[in-house]
């Protein structure tokens, strides 16, 4: 069982902008992630399975919903809250992270955006309990970047509709009891379906073989002929702002999120530089390893002046799409870097289960990839200072 050392880092006392109540509640979920994650992450992730254990505390802490009002059982709390907790999750492992990010930002969200009273009261407070766990289906086999193109379809039959089509790399899907789908109607418009686990000829098979996010269920959602009572539509969206409105929360819990394993990995490579001895001094005291540590203290500094400003943007509803997508693609980047040095840093040891480094490295390969790879959150930041829409 894994020892927890971490200590966070925070060189540019950054804890001076934040509230009480915004320590309190990283602190809460950072004690529980090395109560409950670290102990036995590990071992999740060789054995490629997701600890259902995690949702009960994930509820408790507040990871489910951070900011959905307390009317609907959501903890009510503001975007920086929901951010810290992102970062302390992730500090665990990023499949943790995606977890709570899906529950809250793509089906939570979704259903408090989009959804009609009676679906907000009997979906939103049994999700943020953890009691229901949902699933975002917008990605298909041919149709990851471009959603638009999607082929996934419902017919309207007078008492229901009938729902076709294929998602895949649904995070969460293999357990989940409820998915977001997103699907095209006959007029060619995407609308929102909530589809239910059980319905006849709705399958979720699960993907095997991954090498990133092993202690994250991964999956497919399949529809053959499946029927949707009407009340199950999202009501008020229409068109392919409804998933992104979603991916723009889940975003920016990214980006908050993978500041968390970059800090691990910081944090692991800078105590094995000061205790690891090599011709006679300890590693830390080559100028080379300072190089490293010193520009990954940096990067992360940086990444954390990024993300509060944007959460102060975000509380006050004024955080662009392109803002956020600046930020999810900088930190991602960022992480991945860090943890590629931390490796090095680690030497042979850094490829082992014994450090963290090789799990968050891998990971960090999933995340730099979904809600929005590296080169389309460029393009958007391009299309955004230019004006030149350069995707079509
Ligand atoms: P485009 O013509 O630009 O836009 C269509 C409509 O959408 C609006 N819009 C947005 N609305 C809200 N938020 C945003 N971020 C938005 N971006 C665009 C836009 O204003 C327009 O509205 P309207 O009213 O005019 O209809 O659309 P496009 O087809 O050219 O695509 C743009 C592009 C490429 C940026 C978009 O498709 C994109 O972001 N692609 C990346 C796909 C992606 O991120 N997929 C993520 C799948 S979910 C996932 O990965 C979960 S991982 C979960 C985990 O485990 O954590
Ligand atoms: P593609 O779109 O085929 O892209 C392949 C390459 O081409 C990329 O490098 C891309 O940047 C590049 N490219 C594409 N278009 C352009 C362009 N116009 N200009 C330049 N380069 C371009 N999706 C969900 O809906 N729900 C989930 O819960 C979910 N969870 C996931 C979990 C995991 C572990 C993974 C790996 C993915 C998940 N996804 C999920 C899917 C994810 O969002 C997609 O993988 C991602 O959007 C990229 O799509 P793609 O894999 O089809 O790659």
């Amino acid at each position: 069982m894994a020892t927890d050392n971490f200590q966070a880092h925070d060189y540019y006392l950054m804890d001076e902008l934040l509230s009480d109540e915004h320590k309190l509640i990283r602190d809460t979920a950072r004690a529980w992630v090395k109560k409950e994650v670290t102990p036995i992450v590990e071992e999740a992730c060789q054995t490629t399975t997701f600890p259902k254990q995690w949702i009960k505390g994930l509820a408790e802490i507040g990871a489910f919903g951070p900011y959905i009002p307390a009317e609907y059982g959501g903890p009510g709390l503001d975007q920086i809250s929901y951010g810290l907790i992102m970062q302390e999750l992730e500090r665990g492992d990023s499949g943790l992270r995606s977890t709570a990010s899906v529950q809250s930002s793509l089906v939570m969200y979704p259903i408090y955006a989009y959804g009609s009273e009676e679906q907000k009261k009997k979906y939103l407070p049994k999700l943020a309990a953890g009691d229901l766990m949902g699933c975002f289906g917008l990605t298909e086999p041919d149709h990851g970047s471009n959603p638009n193109g999607m082929l996934t379809n419902f017919k309207d039959k007078g008492d229901h509709y009938l729902l076709n089509g294929a998602k895949m790399w649904i995070s969460n899907s293999p357990f989940a009891d409820i998915a977001i789908v997103w699907a095209k109607d006959e007029s060619g418009e995407i609308r929102g379906l909530i589809v239910e686990r059980g319905d006849p000829g709705f399958t979720t098979p699960e993907t095997h073989g991954k090498w990133s996010l092993r202690a994250s269920a991964t999956g497919e959602l399949v529809f053959d002929n499946v029927k949707v009572p009407k009340e199950n539509l999202l009501p008020n969206v229409k068109g392919l702002k409804g998933p992104l409105g979603c991916l723009n929360s889940a975003r920016f819990g990214i980006a908050w999120g993978v500041i968390g394993a970059a800090m691990d990995c910081y944090d692991s490579a800078l105590r094995y530089s000061k205790e690891r001895i090599q011709f006679g001094k300890p590693i830390g005291a080559f100028q080379l390893t300072q190089k490293k540590l010193a520009e990954m203290i940096t990067e992360i500094t940086k990444a954390q002046l990024l993300t509060w400003r944007l959460g102060v943007l975000k509380n006050e509803n004024r955080a662009t799409p392109a803002q956020i997508s600046m930020a999810k693609r900088n930190n991602v980047n960022m992480a991945l870097q860090i943890a590629r040095e931390a490796r090095q840093i680690h030497g042979g040891m850094g490829i082992t289960g014994e450090y963290p480094i090789m799990r968050h490295m891998m990971n960090l390969e999933s995340v730099i990839t979904y809600e929005g790879t590296h080169d389309i959150h460029l393009l958007i930041t391009g299309m955004d200072v230019t004006g030149f829409n350069a995707f079509s």
